[in-house]
């Protein structure tokens, strides 16, 4: 091989927060296409990977419907299905910057993706098997398990039944036009455009719907907003994903040249859509409103970018904050919660010209 062959050959990794289970992030600067690749999709993941056997290609529906059904990967993917664009992000993401810090994996920027995924909404298959008067939640489970405070349980998860009926959400066998990768829930996995990633099931085995609240711990103790250290008191789940953003140029503490340079990144949120994003290169004195490429689109992150000239011998604190349609602003402070969940200050960064 020549020698610049091999030097074509550099490429982006993921960042290891934790192996076993594996969780690992993404790099933001590498967030550059519509669709992040498979293999570049950040992982979470609570458990081992599930063994994965025949049973694995049955999706069954069960619980207070009328006519439970166990639907196999052909009849799935035989039936109408529904495109949708959407963007993940874990409501982990950025929980290494709370102050004071917090327990749990310490995501940076990168736990956040977008794909195309293609699958049946689960209005469709609920038109099927029927519901049951009476009922009221829809719990998913996915084939991982493990041990959670001493006991031994499955990843569950539920949704109320008015949003597991809105059309949006969907049963997906497709990701970015391919099958699921195992890593990201083959065959199927849930998809909640616009909600926090843990709503989206991966390696959905079973699907019930319930007449009562649902307890697991992935529901009531995970994910649950908890406002103060020492109690849980005011307790509120973890929905909808805040309005949020990153810049991905230049780079945190980069040292760069005098001259004309870009300021770009993303913006996102979970209901509605991004309507315009500002930036401070003053440390939040004054703020521009930054160029957003493209139209905004429902559960998809929009680009932005701000040209600047910087002088010599100085350095910028350079902040960057997104509106949504639905009146929301990033704070310049996050909502500190003791898991840490739904990070959103301001985004920020320092840099120095030479
Ligand atoms: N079965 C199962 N589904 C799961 C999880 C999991 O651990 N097990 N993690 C959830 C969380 S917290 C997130 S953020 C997303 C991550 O999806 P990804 O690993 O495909 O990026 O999957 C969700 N679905
Ligand atoms: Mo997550």
């Amino acid at each position: 091989m020549l020698q610049s062959d091999k030097f074509k050959k550099i490429k982006p990794h993921l960042i290891t927060r934790s192996l076993k289970p594996e969780n690992q992030e993404t790099p933001i600067h590498f967030l550059e296409n519509r669709q992040t690749p498979s293999a570049l999709t950040y992982r979470r993941n609570h458990f081992n990977y599930p063994p994965f056997t025949n049973q694995s290609y049955n999706l069954t529906i069960t619980g207070s419907v009328k006519t439970p059904i166990t639907f196999h990967y052909n009849q799935i993917i035989s039936l109408p299905s529904r495109i949708v664009t959407s963007v993940l992000e874990c409501s982990g993401n950025k929980r290494s910057y709370f102050e004071p810090k917090v327990y749990g994996e310490q995501w940076k920027d990168g736990a956040i993706s977008q794909g195309t995924w293609t699958g049946v909404p689960l209005s469709y298959l609920f038109s099927k098997t029927g519901i049951k008067t009476g009922a009221s939640e829809v719990v998913f489970q996915g084939e991982d398990f493990g041990v959670k405070k001493g006991k031994h349980v499955h990843f569950e998860r539920s949704l109320p039944l008015e949003k597991a009926l809105a059309g949006d959400v969907v049963v997906v066998w497709a990701h970015n036009q391919k099958p699921i990768s195992p890593k990201h829930g083959f065959p199927f996995r849930l998809i909640v455009p616009g909600w926090y990633g843990m709503a989206s099931v991966k390696w959905l085995k079973t699907i019930r719907v319930v007449d009562h609240p649902f307890s697991g711990p992935f529901q009531t103790d995970d994910y649950v907003y908890y406002p103060h250290k020492n109690n849980n008191e005011e307790a509120v789940p973890v929905t909808v994903s805040h309005v949020n953003s990153i810049i991905q140029q230049p780079l945190d503490r980069q040292i760069l040249q005098p001259g004309q340079h870009e300021i770009k990144g993303l913006a996102w949120t979970g209901e509605g859509v991004v309507i315009s994003v500002e930036v401070s290169v003053d440390d939040g004195g004054t703020w521009k409103p930054a160029t957003l490429h493209g139209q905004p689109r429902q559960f998809q992150w929009i680009k932005w970018s701000y040209s600047i000239v910087f002088e010599k011998n100085r350095e910028y604190s350079i902040k960057v904050r997104a509106y949504d349609s639905n009146g929301h602003l990033q704070p310049d402070t996050a909502f500190w919660n003791r898991k840490g969940y739904g990070y959103n200050a301001v985004s920020q960064i320092k840099i120095k010209v030479e």
